[in-house]
């Protein structure tokens, strides 16, 4: 085990925090002891993202485990990003698993995206009207073409499609999205990576003053994520620029964000301003923050606990009954084969 064990002591699964919730905890504590350890902080998990205590196996969705894990989705349809006064419409109506889709309302009215608000709730509000245009994305280090897009040239440049996939966030819980995008592999292969290329890092924009969580709190900004070159070349991994047929709204990471459906929800970055081949492992936002629990590889892994709750099962959001975590997501026919001889307790 890579991580330090006392981390997993004594924590009834009852009483797991939410990772905002503890990270801005700890924060606190560092200034303020007293209030603290008095359950107040503990109360704003109260919330249903608070994880209730591990299912037994009867509650779980028995469909969920019965069907095939790892079928192979289609390749996407070409689609054109509809104008802001059509209504949100996605071409698919399921998975490739034949799981519903989350609905609009609850992608883009629950999502995690600190910059914002660590309250699920209150980003989108918080967001509304970020202006994202013009905007571009400035994709240079280790490669032999480097160069600066703009967001609507690449969404010409690259066919659009719409690809569904579950996300699944390192909390325990999950939803289906029917984005729109295109291969990462297709962005970097135009600025063609050198031979000394191993690692992809993402930086999120850094807007301290639009962004109010900017202004503080234990994480290092900008939000800085990275894959293996290896998995961003990988077909699954992709840069989405809508969402059920429209643009992304600012709350989803508008315009342009990534999305790696095999890994815990953080790696998919928001509002990417920034791409840079790199030779070394990018140290990303959460492992700075947290290094125990929030690794560089971040696979999803139900046999893998978090430090502080199982990871074995998860709430997919609209639903009442938890379901079984799938290993890799449900993808591990597409990506396992990267993993080939990693230990994945120790590479979390
Ligand atoms: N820049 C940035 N990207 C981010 C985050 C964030 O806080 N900031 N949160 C991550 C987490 S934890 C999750 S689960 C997903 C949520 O994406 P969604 O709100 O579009 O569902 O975004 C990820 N990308
Ligand atoms: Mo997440």
């Amino acid at each position: 085990m890579a991580r330090n064990p006392s981390f997993r002591s004594g924590i009834p699964s009852s009483e797991i925090t939410p990772e905002p919730v503890y990270l801005d905890r700890r924060a606190f504590m560092r200034g303020a002891t007293a209030l603290a350890a008095s359950g107040v902080l503990l109360g704003a998990c109260g919330s249903d993202d608070a994880l209730p205590p591990a299912p037994a196996v009867a509650d779980l969705d028995p469909s969920a485990s019965a069907r095939p894990p790892t079928a192979t989705p289609a390749p996407g349809p070409k689609v054109a990003l509809a104008g802001p006064d059509a209504p949100p419409k996605a071409l698919a109506s399921s998975d490739e698993l034949g799981d519903g889709l989350t609905g609009f309302d609850d992608v883009t009215g629950y999502n995690n995206f600190y910059e914002f608000s660590t309250d699920k709730e209150e980003v989108a509000g918080l967001a509304a009207g970020y202006p994202t245009e013009p905007w571009a994305v400035k994709v240079g280090g280790l490669v032999d073409r480097p160069r600066t897009f703009a967001v609507e040239d690449l969404v010409k440049q690259f066919d659009q499609e719409e690809r569904v996939y579950r996300l699944r966030c390192v909390e325990g819980w999950s939803m289906v999205i029917p984005w729109v995008g295109f291969p990462l592999r297709k962005l970097l292969e135009a600025v063609a990576p050198t031979g000394q290329a191993r690692y992809v890092r993402f930086e999120t924009i850094h807007d301290p003053a639009r962004m109010p969580g900017q202004g503080g709190g234990p994480y290092a900004w900008p939000y800085v994520e990275g894959l293996r070159l290896d998995e961003a070349m990988n077909d699954l991994a992709l840069v989405a620029t809508g969402l059920y047929g429209k643009s992304l709204l600012p709350q989803n990471g508008a315009p342009l964000r990534l999305v790696v459906p095999w890994k815990y929800g953080f790696k998919s970055i928001k509002s990417i301003v920034k791409i840079d081949l790199v030779a070394e492992q990018p140290t990303s936002l959460w492992m700075d923050a947290a290094p125990n629990e929030y690794g560089f590889y971040a696979n999803v892994n139900p046999d893998v606990p978090h430090p502080r709750w199982s990871q074995s099962s998860e709430r997919r959001i609209g639903e009442l009954r938890r379901r079984r975590t799938l290993p890799f997501n449900g993808y591990a026919d597409q990506v396992a084969h990267l993993y080939a001889g990693m230990d994945l307790e120790t590479y979390f």
